[in-house]
């Protein structure tokens, strides 16, 4: 009988957010990864490619994200809102959504999620703290507090269920960096993938906090911690230095954002109507 059997290491891994500015980065990235990959969003995303399949959902919508997650082997969690706004959007994506969506993982038994938390979890730590995972968490707004929520919350599914999860304090993962705060938070995409490969196949990693960002010249997280995943970023903001000479106009040095690691986020909020 000729039967072709797959090789790739899951069957269908689902990757929420799809639509976003990294699920569009990632969308075919991680295709040697799984043989279905589901793609979702809360928005359209035209019709599936190959070795995909769209499920359009609302992560607030409980049944929606029952269906989103029957079925699949692991998890790259993208999806939710990504930027500071208004708490009432937040808590329905971010913070009731995550709550569904790790409802779904315990009742469908998924072994593993990769979350997309964010630096802005501890944004309010000054730009020249060195900040590493077991640190005390200092938000910047609601944003990074609802990140804060995702990673507590997937500590008690580990502490609970032995549901494992990688917490990814992502950077700024963009095509180059956009300010010189971007030097020391830049991610380059192919790093990125390489952080979500180490992250999904590291045999054990219980419940991990990583910092997300490439080898730059200036840090200011300590991610020894993480060092069971065996990240080696492997590119620098370094490339981009002449896009930010010493000789360019600088903020003033009492300037919130130029104090804090979270740089405009830290005065973005609160939001209110
Ligand atoms: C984030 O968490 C955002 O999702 C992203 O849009 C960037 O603004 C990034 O932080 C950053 O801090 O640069």
């Amino acid at each position: 009988m000729n039967q072709t059997k797959s090789s790739k290491p899951f069957k269908r891994l689902l990757l929420t957010g799809a639509g976003g500015g990294l699920g569009q980065v990632l969308r075919d990235r991680i295709k040697p990864w799984a043989d279905v990959v589901r793609v979702s969003d809360i928005k359209d995303l035209g019709p599936a490619r190959e070795g995909e399949e769209v499920m359009l959902c609302d992560l607030a919508d409980r049944g929606a994200v029952m269906k989103l997650v029957e079925g699949v082997d692991a998890i790259l969690h993208f999806g939710g809102i990504s930027v500071e706004d208004r708490f009432e959007p937040i808590m329905q994506a971010n913070i009731l959504g995550l709550h569904y969506l790790y409802e779904a993982v315990h009742k469908h038994g998924v072994k593993r999620v990769v979350y997309a938390s964010s630096s802005h979890t501890v944004g309010f730590y000054k730009t020249t703290d060195i900040v590493d995972a077991d640190m005390p968490l200092r938000p910047d707004g609601f944003y990074g507090l609802s990140k804060c929520f995702g990673e507590a919350l997937s500590r008690y599914y580990y502490d609970r269920f032995g549901t494992e999860t990688v917490c990814i304090r992502i950077g700024s993962s963009f095509p180059e960096p956009r300010n010189p705060r971007m030097m020391v938070t830049y991610l380059d995409y192919d790093d990125l993938v390489e952080l979500l490969r180490c992250s999904l196949f590291t045999p054990r990693v219980g419940h991990t906090i990583t910092f997300g960002t490439s080898d730059n010249a200036t840090r200011w997280w300590d991610n020894r911690k993480a060092s069971h995943l065996g990240y080696v970023p492997k590119s620098s903001s370094s490339r981009f230095a002449a896009n930010f000479p010493d000789t360019a106009e600088r903020p003033a040095p009492d300037d919130l954002p130029t104090i804090y690691q979270g740089g405009p986020f830290v005065t973005a909020g609160p939001m209110y109507e």
